[in-house]
């Protein structure tokens, strides 16, 4: 006998909530982990396997308010990354009430969300085609943005997952999977260097770009006792950003020491390596995180 569902579950493990600041949000639960989708930014702000610490980092001093962006999770940057004069950083997309389209939960238990860019959003600065992002929560959290030209002109643009996760000690992790690759050095004059080291450590504020870098990046985390994986197609920029002492605490939404729980390694498709669209194509950028213990 079916039983109907709550007035406000409208799938069989994501329930419509109030989050924090008075922001829709969906509340996820799903036989491996628990997740949170906020409307604002259409912004992944929580996934967490059961019985392991979250595996995305949010500051406690996050602000959840309109035109102010989600200190955590997985910021969507689209349809620019980085600062613009008079605009908002990282595009408006992050800023941007997005439209809950569907939820799903799928046969095997995971749940899907399909949240949709409203085509008005970023005015004089719209990208002009279709922005979906597809989120599938189980024991992996599956990311994907699809960015469709739906004019009849090129569209340029580009496109970031800016996945924060949460670490043990920033001291003492190391991220792995990015030797070899050339980065722009953004701490202090941008400069272009080779990564030599297999396995990545910080000490100070890091703030780099990777180039046409493709494969698998893994975050060892002895403190914490895991590997978190960041697996990615469509996407041939990888930003790590972690911004240490002076940085984190110039910034009111960022605890004066929170960087030292945190990294950011993040997906996407940025200058030099932005995106380019004919009228018809699509673009995709998916990523999978997970973490296993060790
Ligand atoms: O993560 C790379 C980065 O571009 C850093 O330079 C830093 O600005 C970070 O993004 C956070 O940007 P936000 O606008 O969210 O403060």
């Amino acid at each position: 006998m079916s039983s109907a569902a709550p007035k406000n579950e409208i799938s069989g493990s994501a329930v419509l909530a109030t989050g924090t600041g008075g922001l829709p949000k969906l509340a996820i639960t799903t036989p491996w982990s628990t997740a949170e989708i906020y409307r604002h930014g259409g912004q992944v702000t929580r996934f967490q396997l059961n019985g392991q610490p979250p595996l995305l980092w949010l500051s406690e001093k996050s602000l959840f308010t309109s035109g102010k962006a989600i200190r955590g999770g997985v910021p969507v940057c689209f349809p620019w990354f980085g600062p613009r004069p008079g605009k908002p950083a990282h595009g408006y997309a992050r800023i941007t009430e997005w439209d809950l389209a569907t939820t799903a939960t799928l046969a095997d238990g995971r749940v899907n969300v399909q949240l949709r860019l409203p085509k008005c959003a970023g005015g004089a600065e719209a990208f002009g085609g279709d922005v979906e992002l597809n989120v599938t929560v189980g024991e992996t959290l599956t990311l994907e943005l699809r960015a469709s030209n739906s004019t009849s002109a090129p569209l340029q643009f580009e496109n970031c997952l800016h996945s924060y996760f949460t670490v043990g000690d920033i001291a003492q992790i190391s991220v792995t999977g990015l030797q070899g690759g050339n980065y722009w050095d953004k701490v202090g004059p941008a400069t272009e260097r080779s990564e030599t080291a297999a396995a990545i450590r910080f000490t100070s504020e890091v703030d780099r770009v990777y180039t046409n870098t493709t494969g698998p990046v893994e975050i060892h985390d002895p403190v914490l006792r895991r590997i978190i994986q960041v697996e990615k197609s469509g996407s041939a920029s990888t930003v790590v950003w972690n911004p240490w002492v002076e940085k984190s605490q110039a910034m009111a939404d960022f605890g004066a020491t929170e960087y030292r729980q945190m990294v950011c390694v993040e997906s996407g498709n940025v200058a030099p390596n932005d995106l380019t669209l004919a009228p018809g194509q699509t673009a995709v950028l998916q990523v999978v995180l997970g973490s296993r213990a060790v």
